[in-house]
């Protein structure tokens, strides 16, 4: 109910070529009912490899703030999992709530999270550029990390400290050496999977989703910092970036894997 600005009739440049499927049947965010999913064997264990120098900047995009690295090489590389193909971090950035109450895009037996992480990741084996991958059907990778309010995240504090130089929508500044890794859960290799889309437009269907079993801790106060941010430029009446996150897609013939059993 929050993500009209989201809906399906929206037009965007991107909106063209064959995987562009308004009401498609791969839409993402997914409920991820636990007693449904399937245990894979055949699911390897998630190989993500980063280098903290490759780290450029961070703005606020009007949707969500997003931490971008250089992809012109592969020296951040995701591989293994349900991956057939060694994919290139180009971003991460979050989907929030106003309330702890809610604000993830993902759902766990309809558990919601107040946050949500997604590293984007493209395939640098099979395609040049973003551009070109997020058409295909195997051309990205996205792993989701479930936030929840307990303790003050140590790594995530450097970025939230870089925030409020970016409150307004297309505000960008240098961000340098941050380690994505230290976003991750402790074990990534329980995870679940399945094929989806980007949860905002384009909303193409070229998305290998990677979800996290273990979530990260955070504090109410690195939250409250989130929700400091505005959709809005400097021009407009302020509205706070909170609620940033899709509408739930229906599963329809699809199949979440685990990993674990
Ligand atoms: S998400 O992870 O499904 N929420 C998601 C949604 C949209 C994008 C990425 C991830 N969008 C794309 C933009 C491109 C941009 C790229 C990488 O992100 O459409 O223009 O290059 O930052
Ligand atoms: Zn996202």
């Amino acid at each position: 109910a929050c993500s009209s600005k989201y809906v399906l009739s929206q037009m965007h440049p991107m909106w063209q070529g064959p995987l562009v499927v308004p009401g498609g049947d791969h839409q993402s965010p997914i409920d991820i009912a636990v007693r449904k999913t399937v245990f894979d064997s055949e699911l390897k264990p998630l190989v993500a490899t980063y280098d903290p120098q490759t780290c450029q900047q961070i703005w606020n995009n009007g949707y969500s703030f997003l931490v971008e690295y250089d992809d012109t090489t592969d020296k951040n590389t995701l591989k293994g999992g349900p991956l057939q193909d060694k994919f290139r971090l180009c971003q991460f950035h979050f989907h929030w709530g106003e309330s702890n109450d809610w604000g993830s895009e993902h759902t766990v037996d309809r558990r919601l999270f107040p946050a949500e992480l997604h590293l984007v990741h493209w395939n640098s084996d099979r395609y040049t550029l973003f551009e070109e991958a997020v058409m295909e059907e195997n051309g990205l990778a996205v792993i989701g990390v479930f936030l929840k309010v307990g303790k003050r995240h140590e790594g995530l504090q450097k970025l939230v400290d870089a925030l409020p130089a970016i409150r307004h929508k297309d505000s960008i500044v240098e961000f340098n050496r941050f380690d994505p890794g230290c976003l991750l859960p402790a074990n990534i290799n329980d995870y679940w999977t399945y094929h989806g889309s980007l949860t905002t437009p384009p909303l193409t269907e070229s998305v290998s989703w990677i979800i996290m079993k273990q979530h990260i801790e955070v504090s109410h106060d690195q939250l409250a910092v989130f929700r400091s941010l505005l959709f809005t430029s400097a021009e407009e009446v302020q509205k706070s970036m909170v609620n940033n996150f899709r509408v739930q897609q229906p599963l329809r013939s699809r199949t979440v894997r685990s990993s674990f059993s």
